[in-house]
């Protein structure tokens, strides 16, 4: 397992989930200057001018792109894959794919967390989930182009009200055609709505594609109460070899988040 954290570049997102918010060569910086093997960057769109200074960033500092975020179409712009507006559903898609295609350049595959959306109004969970699974088809396979997975991610009940947990979210991907999407499991949402942290990553087995690395407060591991141990093995008896990536709040400071995360990163792997 490797070791990530998150970069914004979305202004919106300060006091989100996200260590370092001051710029892509700070956070680079930063992240190889403590040791971190990747970045999980957020950036507001696949078209941002600063992301031109990703490839140089990532040379110089020797790190890879663990995942790039696509939350910033919901947060800045609104779109979702399961808006009732067809044309809106669209947009949402479209953003979508254009960071696929930017992550796929870094071998790095996309997150879709928020832009699944959720189901209200006049929309049915039956109807939302024709949309996402239409949604996950289309892009998984485009994200089998650039040999990457596509990364869904099971939120908490705050925030989504489609999949809240790791089993109900196999069982579902299950019955897509795509054999390209991979679960993002969450440590913090994973807190809210699991019964057993380490039980629920090894029914997802194979299927767990990406992890953050978050305490039971969404602040660095072993800032809350998570018992961390239990799902290192767990993590480890599934096989999983890929990264564990801060996606937390920067609290007391980023700096001191990004200290905790790695040394805790460094604890749990011996
Ligand atoms: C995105 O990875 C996530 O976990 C959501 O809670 C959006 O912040
Ligand atoms: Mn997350």
């Amino acid at each position: 397992m490797r070791s990530a954290i998150t970069v914004s570049l979305v202004p919106e997102t300060k006091g989100g989930p996200f260590v370092f918010s001051s710029g892509l060569a700070d956070g680079c910086a930063r992240a190889a200057a403590l040791g971190f093997d990747a970045v999980e960057v957020f950036p507001p769109a696949a078209d941002a001018p600063e992301l031109a200074e990703l490839p140089g960033l990532i040379e110089r500092h020797r790190l890879s792109v663990a995942a790039v975020g696509t939350g910033a179409g919901w947060v800045v712009k609104k779109l979702m894959l399961t808006h009732p507006d067809a044309e809106v559903r669209g947009r949402a898609r479209e953003f979508i794919r254009a960071i696929i295609d930017f992550a796929g350049r870094f071998s790095a595959p996309a997150i879709i967390g928020s832009m699944q959306g959720r189901w209200e109004g006049g929309v049915t969970r039956a109807q939302a989930l024709v949309w996402l699974g239409e949604a996950l088809e289309d892009l998984g396979e485009h994200a089998a182009r650039h040999r990457v997975p596509l990364l869904y991610e099971p939120l908490n009940r705050y925030e989504t009200n489609l999949f809240n947990r790791l089993g109900d979210t196999v069982a579902w991907l299950g019955t897509l055609r795509t054999r390209n999407v991979r679960i993002l499991a969450d440590l913090y949402h994973m807190n809210i709505e699991e019964t057993n942290l380490a039980g629920a990553l090894i029914e997802a087995g194979s299927l767990v594609g990406h992890v953050h690395f978050a305490d039971s407060n969404r602040r660095a591991i072993g800032f809350g109460h998570t018992d961390v141990a239990p799902i290192i093995a767990a993590l480890r008896r599934i096989g999983y070899a890929g990264y564990l990536s801060a996606e937390i709040i920067p609290l007391p400071d980023d700096a001191a988040a990004a200290r905790q995360t790695i040394a805790s990163v460094r604890q749990a792997l011996g």
